[in-house]
């Protein structure tokens, strides 16, 4: 397991846990920070099955990017360091395995990024999202305007871009942009059992179901359904199809071997 200054990492079975703790700027991410995040998504126990991103402390899940470091930036290390997080962001978006944001408080900026990079989202009825980086003269550089409208859809994306309204943990559900609400000392229990739950799945079939609904989400629909027609084809030559539809036909437990 790696060390990190600003990453708690907490593996239980398959279920990995990421902590992002800068508490004294309510864990805005630094370039350090999303450095430590790319060598950790790089690096990953292969034997994790599900990772949760959380943010430390009862306050903050992470308070956007680091302003005090972008202040001085000119155009093109601006650019840069956009690029950087987007490209952190985007290995969350595309690794192999499902990874679910905890969101336990405020989720601004490029928290809020973080948490649409996640494959879902759970939330403390104490989060509060929003993009508010039009109020410091820039736009959400962590592909935001992408994901936010793709989730929430463009009118709304629209509206709390433009207007960097922050909304609470209950608007969030109603505009789609969260799965569920807990209470604050429920949410990481609820989190970790969603993912063992996923984890005791065939993770092949997890894998593949992940890439589907990513890229088929973009292409026109014959061209998705034939995606899907072939990565549904490619289970078949697995042994976890073999293993899962035995375990069924005898009624007996499933143990799968990720091959
Ligand atoms: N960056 C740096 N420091 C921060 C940040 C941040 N994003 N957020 C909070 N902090 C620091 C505060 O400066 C303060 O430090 P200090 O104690 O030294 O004064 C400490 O955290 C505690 O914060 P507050 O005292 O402000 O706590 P409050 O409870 O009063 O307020 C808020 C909490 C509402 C979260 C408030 O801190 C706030 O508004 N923070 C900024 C939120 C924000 O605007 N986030 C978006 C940043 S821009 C961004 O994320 C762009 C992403 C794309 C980047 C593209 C690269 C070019």
């Amino acid at each position: 397991m790696q060390n990190y200054q600003f990453l708690k990492i907490d593996a239980l079975d398959a279920v990995c846990t990421l902590t992002i703790s800068a508490p004294k700027s309510l864990n805005a991410l630094n370039s350090s920070i999303l450095k430590e995040m790319d060598d950790f998504l790089s690096n990953m126990d292969k034997d994790i099955r599900v990772l949760i991103i959380t943010g430390d402390g009862e306050k903050s899940f992470v308070a956007g990017a680091d302003i005090s470091e972008m202040q001085p930036l000119n155009a093109e290390e601006g650019e840069g360091f956009g690029a950087f997080g987007a490209k952190v962001f985007r290995k969350i978006e595309t690794l192999s395995i499902p990874v679910i944001a905890a969101v336990n408080g405020f989720a601004l900026g490029g928290g809020c990024e973080l948490a649409l990079a996640c494959d879902i989202r759970l939330a403390s009825n104490r989060a509060k999202f929003g993009q508010p980086e039009v109020g410091l003269g820039i736009i959400p550089g962590f592909s935001g305007t992408y994901r936010l409208a793709k989730i929430a859809g463009m009118g709304i994306a629209k509206e709390l871009i433009f207007s960097g309204r922050a909304i609470k943990a209950d608007e969030a559900l109603r505009i789609g942009l969260v799965n569920a609400v807990y209470e604050p000392e429920e949410l990481m229990d609820a989190a970790i059992a969603l993912a063992q739950r996923i984890a005791k799945n065939a993770p092949i079939a997890v894998n593949y179901a992940k890439i589907c609904i990513n890229e088929e989400y973009d292409l026109p629909a014959d061209e998705a359904i034939d995606f899907e027609s072939r990565m549904f084809g490619r289970c078949f030559a697995t042994k976890d199809q073999k293993i899962g539809m035995n375990a069924f036909l005898t009624k007996t437990e499933a143990k799968f071997t990720n091959e």
